[in-house]
């Protein structure tokens, strides 16, 4: 009942060496994998769980092992700090800015005002789960880019959370993609604290660590600028097809 079939993996996000907190031993994973081998560990609801718990373990696994743990098609819940503030539409904001013509500070009726883009499509995280045919919906990153008018020298994105810890960029031409939307809905509804509400990037043909989670800023660059994953290891180009990164 193992899935072994999940193709590529990388153990990038396993191997890093200063995530701090408690390490969990090989025998713990063990144990979780002899559980879930003998069908203690089953049900959705008990899989979410499970996914939850094991999201923080992943990122110091160096056995791989994880991955063994048969959670089905399931989201697991990233997040490279620990308690990450909660945002409400009375205090979230998103701002643009660097260099722009026009900065800008969105709330969430802002963005919820204009036009919303809807994309279905498989979520892959680069450590090998993915998840078949999400919904997402949300506004075009061009959309907001057209608005701030990127000056002359600016030819890269930056995403800063509100967790305080996790960036990412785009290159600007990536930045323009039809697919590449902030994201105000996911899974039929609003986006969850736990997936990064209650505005998140979707990267749509990247892997998943481009798609920032509490998204708090947007700030035009003048060079690309590596991000949280990527100064430990990560590909600084995240995409899952890699023609569609060539002369587009
Ligand atoms: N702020 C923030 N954004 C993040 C991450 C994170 O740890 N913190 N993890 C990334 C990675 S590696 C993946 S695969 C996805 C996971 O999204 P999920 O937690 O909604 O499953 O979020 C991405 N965005
Ligand atoms: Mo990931």
């Amino acid at each position: 009942m193992f899935r072994t079939d999940r193709g590529r993996r990388s153990t990038a996000e396993a191997d890093v060496p200063e995530v701090d907190g408690t390490p969990i031993g090989r025998r713990t994973i063990l144990g979780l994998i002899a559980l879930a081998g003998a069908g203690v560990v089953g049900g959705k609801a008990v899989q979410d769980g499970l996914a939850k718990v094991l999201a923080p373990i992943e990122l110091r696994d160096p056995t791989g092992l994880i991955s063994l743990i048969p959670l089905g098609d399931s989201f697991r819940f990233y997040s490279v700090t620990g308690a990450v503030p909660t945002k409400d539409s009375g205090t979230y904001r998103l701002a643009v800015d660097g260099m722009v013509t026009h900065t800008a500070s969105y709330t969430l009726a802002d963005l919820q005002a204009m036009p919303q883009t809807g994309l279905v499509r498989d979520f892959q995280c680069i450590t090998g789960w993915h998840v078949p045919q999400v919904h997402w919906s949300g506004v075009r990153l061009s959309t907001l880019l057209d608005r701030a008018a990127p000056t002359g020298g600016a030819t890269a994105v930056r995403f800063r959370s509100f967790d305080g810890t996790y960036t990412e960029n785009l290159t600007l031409e990536q930045a323009r993609l039809d697919d590449v939307i902030v994201a105000l809905q996911m899974l039929g509804g609003p986006i969850t604290h736990d997936h990064g509400g209650p505005v998140r990037m979707y990267v749509a043909p990247m892997y998943g660590y481009k798609s920032t989670k509490w998204l708090s800023g947007i700030e035009l660059t003048a060079n690309v600028e590596s991000g949280y994953w990527e100064h430990r290891g990560y590909p600084v180009d995240g995409f899952i097809n890699p023609s569609r990164g060539e002369g587009a």
